[in-house]
């Protein structure tokens, strides 16, 4: 018998929460009491009265800490009466997996050690987030609660001796004080491979890269040494039929191999090169946690995350789960490209736009409204989890390739001709100081504010743009009626371009902003421009208007996507 001790601490640092869980160094996360009392607070704020006797999945991404960091929650979670974990082997899952076995299992919720997109190592970030027994990102009513009770922390409860053994897979029992716990270890791909089988057309899409009937469709997929490796060699190479040349970067890294594992152009730069040769139809790769996605075609033609969306909506029915389901609507993020907006019109669907961050989606799909979404930051999904998944997308492109039988290239210009093209593009600031950021987001609020900014004229090297509507974009929950203020400035001009500044939710250390423009083109003859070219006026006139070079004394973004 173990026996469960109460410590006394002390809250060190408010633990606010972000668009997704706690970002922070992982030398915060080291600092004695840290990680336990966000635990505790979790496990308190997070359950509530289903505390005792509850399951939870657990894993993660595999960056460094993260096996300090299971040791720490298996004892806090034996303190306080939780019955069951289900963890995967050697801590290793995905988050669209952590998803899908709290579905599968109906526990009460999921705990993922991942700091996403953002890099690992001794000196880098971690992170802690919270699922929910839908298994979405817990809702703001229920993270508030967790930070509420992290500033007040006093005492957390812990099993100091247990030990438990994660490399092997199976069960180990333990008794608390007469109260049973139980750790049970599973294979970190089995059920999520199960759940894509369901819902994809693996044999046909097999027939597609191997070459059945037609020449084969060669396949590069990066995994960025993030968790992706082991669900991308099952499904991709033991599954579907891929060479072993076809996967790379494949073995989980605890610093990713020293590289930001965010799939954008400038961090997956490597996947870019390679695909510049033309050697490849299709190329893809994942973030540190497997929730993102970025996709090329042949000679690394770009598909806009905002793009990705729109195509797979306007190809719902390539998909065998969704001809199954039937479309029940589509949503967006609001920084989002609009370019789903057009299709939804088309087909008569539902359109729902959202704040940033996947938590919104959740209650639309579990009210049956929802059946696919994305977000312009590399993530797409469904209502087959409650998290966007990465592999999940792939598949998807690979399902519409399999059926349509043309080119990723083909297929974009295809839905240009027939919607018109959304171009978009983010810049990104990272690492600025918090301070003239807030002052110029504040600058910024009341210029828009000013009678007179409706109706003003803008102007970039001929190109003139006349405000429509100027907001901070407030978005009130068709579901629950919970209302979310203050989620970014947005200015939205009469030829429906807009501008959408937001500071970021997610970053480990001083302030990140992003600034998004998406506007409409429906002269055929601009469908193949540079995004870059075509957008410029508006991105200047965007600087113009916030000051932002002047207040963040940035010249050039860090990240331009
Ligand atoms: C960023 C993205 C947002 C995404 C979030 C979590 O948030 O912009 O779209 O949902 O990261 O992604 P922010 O607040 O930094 O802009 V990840 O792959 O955690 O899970
Ligand atoms: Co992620």
């Amino acid at each position: 018998m173990l026996t469960s001790v109460k410590v006394s601490s002390t809250p060190f640092e408010g633990q606010k929460p972000g668009t997704s869980g706690l970002r922070k160094a992982v030398k915060v996360f080291s600092q004695q009491h840290y990680t336990e009392n966000f635990i505790q607070s979790l496990l308190t704020g997070g359950l509530g009265e289903s505390l005792p006797g509850s399951t939870l999945v657990l894993g993660g991404d595999g960056r460094y800490f993260l096996h300090e960091a299971v040791e720490i929650i298996v004892r806090i979670c034996a303190a306080n009466k939780v019955s069951k974990l289900i963890i995967g082997q050697n801590g290793i899952l995905s988050t669209p997996a952590v998803s899908c076995m709290i579905r599968k299992y109906k526990t009460n919720g999921g705990i993922l050690l991942t700091a996403s997109h953002n890099p690992g190592g001794p000196d880098a970030d971690f992170g802690i987030k919270f699922n929910t027994s839908n298994g979405g990102p817990a809702p703001d009513g229920v993270t508030n609660k967790i930070y509420e009770l992290s500033t007040g922390i006093k005492e957390y409860f812990i099993v100091p001796e247990l030990k438990c053994d994660i490399k092997t897979i199976g069960t180990q029992q333990f008794d608390i004080e007469g109260h049973p716990f139980t750790v049970e270890v599973v294979d970190s791909v089995s059920d999520y491979l199960e759940l894509m089988k369901e819902i994809f057309d693996f044999d046909s899409i097999k027939n597609l890269i191997c070459g059945t009937g037609q020449a084969p469709l060669k396949i590069l997929i990066n995994s960025m040494h993030g968790v992706t490796g082991p669900y991308v060699s099952r499904i991709f190479c033991d599954e579907l039929g891929a060479s072993a040349e076809s996967v790379v970067n494949v073995i989980p890294l605890n610093d990713f191999g020293g590289h930001h594992p965010d799939p954008n152009l400038t961090y997956a730069a490597d996947l870019v090169e390679a695909m510049k040769k033309g050697a490849f139809g299709l190329g893809a790769a994942f973030d540190g946690d497997g929730d993102r996605n970025m996709i090329l075609g042949e000679k690394a033609f770009f598909v806009t995350p905002s793009d990705s969306l729109a195509v797979i909506a306007n190809n719902m029915d390539c998909i065998p789960y969704f001809r199954r389901t039937g479309v029940r609507g589509f949503a967006r993020s609001m920084p989002t490209g609009a370019a789903v907006d057009r299709v939804a019109a088309k087909l008569q669907k539902n359109m729902y736009e959202v704040p940033t961050g996947w938590k919104y989606f959740g209650n639309l799909m579990d009210a049956g409204q929802l059946s696919l979404c994305g977000e312009e930051s590399f993530g797409t999904g469904s209502d087959h989890i409650r998290e966007k998944d990465g592999i999940w997308a792939i598949l998807a492109w690979l399902s519409i390739l399999a059926v349509r039988k043309q080119t990723v290239e083909e297929i974009l210009k295809n839905h240009w001709t027939l919607y018109g093209r959304n171009f978009f593009t983010r810049y990104d600031y990272e690492n600025c100081d918090s301070e003239p950021c807030n002052k110029m987001m504040d600058d910024l609020e009341s210029l828009m504010n000013e009678p007179s900014f409706i109706g003003s004229t803008h102007e970039f090297e001929g190109k003139s743009f006349i405000v429509a509507l100027a907001d901070n974009f407030s978005y009130t929950d068709p579901i629950d009626g919970s209302i979310s203020t203050k989620q970014g400035l947005r200015i939205i001009f009469q030829d429906g371009s807009r501008i959408v500044i937001r500071l970021s939710g997610t970053g480990s250390s001083g302030a990140t902003v992003r600034l998004y423009i998406d506007s409409y083109e429906s002269d055929a003859d601009k469908y193949l421009l540079d995004a870059q070219v075509m957008l410029k006026p508006l991105v200047q006139i965007a600087l113009r208007i916030s000051k932002l070079r002047e207040l963040t004394g940035r010249d050039e973004p860090t990240v331009i996507t």
